[in-house]
């Protein structure tokens, strides 16, 4: 069996350099690798290439890309010569995608291809937060070639109907949720359900309840018992005014040096807090009309900013919550940090807190040291309701 006989024809007028690394005489399929531009491709018989490392990613991340398809970003890569940059998305748009160079220069990147290098079924091939390599056209515009491997995503349902995923953001060192008691007031269910789906991404959440000034004798009392609580499951709380300019200071000192995606409810301060650290972003704020915010979809996208003082925030209409996915109701105990610490005290060890004997967290909720609010929730969680909701979300 010659060499010859696994190439696929054609590549090597194509690429005259390219460089047979190996031949896997014994393995049926694939036949064969050749690294091309220092990405190493696996030849199948079948005619189609098989990336084995592009860069980070490995081999079992990675599918089958089509001969032709291949063929055609090499080529472009090659054609161009021209040096590769690193940036990353700040907003993404169908097609289009704006990415911030190493200078904190936006520029205009197309998306050529099909990213699907971590096996995602989404509707935007490239998300806000993707680190990426891009080349530069002799227009000034980009054209991203390679997607840094995702550290996280968020992803959830593009439409009711659909089947695939829209990733809301990448690379995700916190979340911040942005609740009030004021108007229009957060509910602990809100919050609760927002915790739950975080700690199923493995994405630390601070709390924020906005508009401080706005608290009367009675909401401030609720407000210091919900921090106690909140802070005793762990989760760091913070209340803010932006109006007043209440711990502005320590608002930041939350986000210095974090890309932080920041979510809550429409209306609840946002915009007018991030304003108020960095005045010259400019964001809208206002109440959206409620038939506005009630419309089909929203052709609302994510944006990240740069922070002066370091980090980088994400901010966007759309994001309430999290979204879909997939686990299971045996988990959602594990959700909530104070029962997960409880579990081992449980008789059963898939106890369920609900109705099995000697369960340590009931008897916690009992005496006082689970907040009720919080069974209360769990408890809503467990039944239908949250995943009929969840459901029907957008
Ligand atoms: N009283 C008071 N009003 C606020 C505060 N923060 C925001 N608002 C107002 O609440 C409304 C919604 O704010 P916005 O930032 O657009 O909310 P977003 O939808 O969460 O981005 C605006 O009218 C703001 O002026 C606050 O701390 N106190
Ligand atoms: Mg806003
Ligand atoms: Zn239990």
């Amino acid at each position: 069996m010659s060499i010859d006989q696994f190439l696929i024809p054609g590549v090597q007028d194509l690429f005259p350099s390219i460089f047979l690394a190996l031949i896997f005489a014994p393995l049926p399929e694939p036949a064969g690798i050749i690294s091309i531009e220092g990405i190493v491709f696996l030849i199948r018989r079948s005619a189609t290439l098989f990336p084995l490392s592009l860069r980070h990613h490995s081999a079992v991340q990675t599918p089958t890309y089509h001969t032709e398809y291949l063929i055609s970003c090499i080529q472009e890569i090659r054609m161009s010569g021209k040096e590769l940059y690193n940036g990353i998305v700040v907003r993404s748009t169908g097609s289009w995608a704006s990415v911030r160079n190493e200078e904190g220069t936006r520029i205009s990147c197309r998306i050529k291809g099909s990213f699907r290098m971590q096996g995602i079924d989404s509707t935007n091939p490239v998300a806000v937060g993707d680190k990426v390599r891009y080349h530069l056209e002799k227009d000034e515009s980009g054209i991203i070639s390679e997607i840094l491997p995702r550290e996280n995503y968020i992803i959830r349902k593009s439409t009711k109907l659909s089947k695939r995923g829209h990733i809301l953001a990448a690379n995700i060192d916190q979340a911040v949720l942005m609740a009030t008691l004021a108007f229009p007031r957060t509910s602990t269910g809100f919050i609760d359900r927002f915790l739950v789906t975080a700690e199923a991404y493995h994405i630390p959440v601070v709390i924020v309840f906005n508009k401080l000034d706005l608290y009367d004798a009675a909401l401030a009392e609720r407000y210091h018992f919900l921090k106690e609580v909140y802070e005793k499951a762990g989760y760091q709380c913070l209340g803010t005014s932006a109006l007043k300019g209440t711990k502005l200071e320590d608002f930041a000192r939350v986000l210095k040096d974090k890309t932080s995606l920041l979510a809550g409810h429409s209306g609840v301060g946002k915009s007018a807090l991030i304003n108020a650290i960095q005045p010259d972003l400019k964001l809208k704020t206002g109440l959206i009309s409620a038939a506005h915010q009630k419309g089909k979809h929203t052709t609302t996208f994510a944006e990240m900013f740069h922070l002066h003082f370091g980090g980088f925030i994400i901010d966007s209409p759309g994001i309430k919550e999290f979204g879909l996915i997939d686990f299971d109701r045996q988990e959602v105990g594990e959700r909530f940090p104070e029962m997960r610490a409880l579990l081992p005290q449980c008789r059963f060890n898939n106890c369920t807190h609900v109705h099995e004997p000697d369960c340590a967290v009931r008897l916690a909720v009992e005496a006082g040291e689970i907040a009720l609010f919080r069974y209360e929730n769990y408890l809503g969680i467990l039944n239908d309701d949250y995943w009929e909701e969840t459901e029907n979300y957008e």
